[in-house]
């Protein structure tokens, strides 16, 4: 009897809040309204739609320019356009935060579709001047679809994030600028996730054109970086100031600053994984520079074209910083390619480097002049690098094609079995073939044999290849066991 009262107070309960969901209607021609939020008699103000909404209520906004600032005042509800972002804005004419969640929004607090412009927060007290279009406080909403132009802030001219962890995509930051840091976005704490997104022509005066990570964890997923700077200050595309940001599969393309034009890392140990970058330009580290005691992994990335003033024109890296940098490409850098300490294997470098795997070679793009870093036909880059560099990681590239495709054709100077890794953000299309992280005889399964030959290679690596060598560290010890026991899969 029980179990029958329960199961129909869930219905009950399942009913009502089904019949609460509504769809409020909004329509800047139906100003100046007030309207009741019916198709028929939309209100004329976003803000008004949020006021009368609740949880679960979904708000469609027509075409129109909305003037005015928007508070999602906590409620978990979906704001969106009606037609996309090309034809509906919400314009802050000069006022701060255009959009602001500071009620502990979570995922199902969802901004979609829309151009927002004309915030302003600079030249305000804190919190006033964080987020010129969008301010975060201890929330964590869903912004899709959206394009961030022309605000400014103190912090975070596009986005300002304090604490929370926000999932943002398919967004497009452009000409939005901070007085400090953080031109398109400024995170501060909080794991943001940020996909898809495209930051160009966005400018901080210290940190961070593109995007500055403070204390902050993001994982940044297939974003473009171009042209952002970050004046006389550090990082243009990125600055991240600690944690362990995850960066795969990005590109920063001519983004400017005096340290680092496309990333600066400050005591940051960031995840860089199949990201290009190029044409970037610094008077310490064109495309990167490590200090503060950073220890980023840089793996499967090509550098090309970057300019530094002074040294560092790939990568910069002061002598406290130990960035371990595998399968990349640096060439055609200027001055130089590398400039500091770090560990270097597996990776075409011009001028040569000490490591393990390190070549000197024209890499062989297929039409650098044109931006393609993709490698030709008899690259010294395809099937060069070491697998277990990137497996585990990932198992795609830079394109989405397969990591790990072999090029049977040529010799495999690199380190894996039965396919090798290439060099650089791309991944030459032999012929793929799975590759997990531990397959030390590479039969597809991680298993007996595999652990058999992880005891049999134990202790320091003497060959140049050491396949068993899971963590990378020089030797097979604790670590690459427990590695190993981790991936153990009966499955072929
Ligand atoms: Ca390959
Ligand atoms: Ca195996
Ligand atoms: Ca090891």
């Amino acid at each position: 009897m029980q179990k029958r009262i329960f199961a129909l107070t869930v219905l009950i309960v399942l009913a009502v809040s089904t019949a609460q969901a509504d769809t409020i209607h909004v329509d800047a021609a139906n100003c100046p309204g007030p309207g009741d939020g019916s198709e028929l008699d939309p209100y004329c103000s976003i803000q008004t739609a949020i006021d009368n909404a609740v949880d679960t209520d979904e708000i469609v906004v027509a075409s129109g320019i909305y003037f005015e600032t928007i508070d999602f005042l906590g409620k978990a509800i979906t704001v969106r356009s009606a037609d996309g972002p090309e034809v509906t804005t919400i314009d802050g004419t000069g006022f701060f935060h255009v959009v602001q969640c500071a009620s502990d929004e979570g995922r199902d607090t969802v901004l979609d579709g829309f151009t927002i412009t004309g915030g302003d927060g600079s030249g305000l007290p804190y919190p006033d001047n964080a987020g010129g279009g969008m301010a975060m406080f201890e929330s964590g909403p869903t912004v899709t679809n959206c394009t961030f132009s022309g605000n400014a802030a103190w912090a975070g001219g596009g986005i300002f994030s304090d604490g929370g962890s926000p999932t943002v995509t398919n967004c497009t930051f452009s000409l939005n600028s901070a007085d400090y840091a953080g031109g398109g976005m400024f995170s501060d704490g909080g794991s943001p996730t940020v996909t898809n997104c495209t930051f160009i022509g966005n400018t901080a005066a210290v940190t961070g054109g593109g995007m500055s990570n403070f204390h902050s964890c993001p994982t940044v997923t297939d974003c473009i970086f171009t042209g952002n700077s970050a004046g006389g200050g550090a990082g243009g595309g990125m600055y991240n100031d600690g944690e362990i940001p995850v960066v795969t599969n990005c590109t920063f393309i001519e983004n400017s600053a005096d340290v680092g034009g496309g990333m600066s890392n400050d005591l940051s140990d960031p995840t860089v994984t199949n990201c290009t970058f190029v044409g970037n330009s610094a008077r310490l580290g064109g495309g990167m520079i490590n200090y503060g005691g950073s220890c980023p992994t840089v793996t499967n990335c090509t550098f090309s074209e970057n300019t530094a003033s002074s040294v560092g024109g790939g990568m910069n890296t002061g002598s406290g910083d130990t960035p371990t940098v595998i399968n990349c490409i640096l060439w055609g850098d200027s001055p130089d390619e590398f400039f500091g300490t770090g560990t270097v294997a597996y990776s075409n470098i011009q001028g040569g480097w000490p490591g393990t795997g390190n070549i000197d070679a024209a890499p062989m793009f297929v039409d650098p002049d044109n931006s393609d870093f993709r490698l030709q036909t008899g690259s010294p880059g395809i099937d060069a690098g070491h697998n277990w560099a990137i497996a585990g990681i990932t198992d795609t590239d830079l394109d989405g094609n397969p990591r790990f495709a072999a090029d049977r054709i040529d010799f495999d100077p690199g380190c894996g079995i039965p396919v090798v890794v290439d060099m650089g953000a791309y991944e030459y299309q032999g012929e793929p073939f799975p590759v997990k992280l531990g397959d030390i005889d590479g039969d597809g399964i991680v298993g007996i044999v595999d652990f058999l030959a992880l005891l049999a290679g134990w202790g320091p690596c003497v060959e140049q290849c050491c396949l068993a060598d899971l963590d990378l560290d020089g030797k097979v010890g604790i670590v690459d066991f427990l590695t190993l026991l981790a991936n153990w899969d009966s499955r072929p």
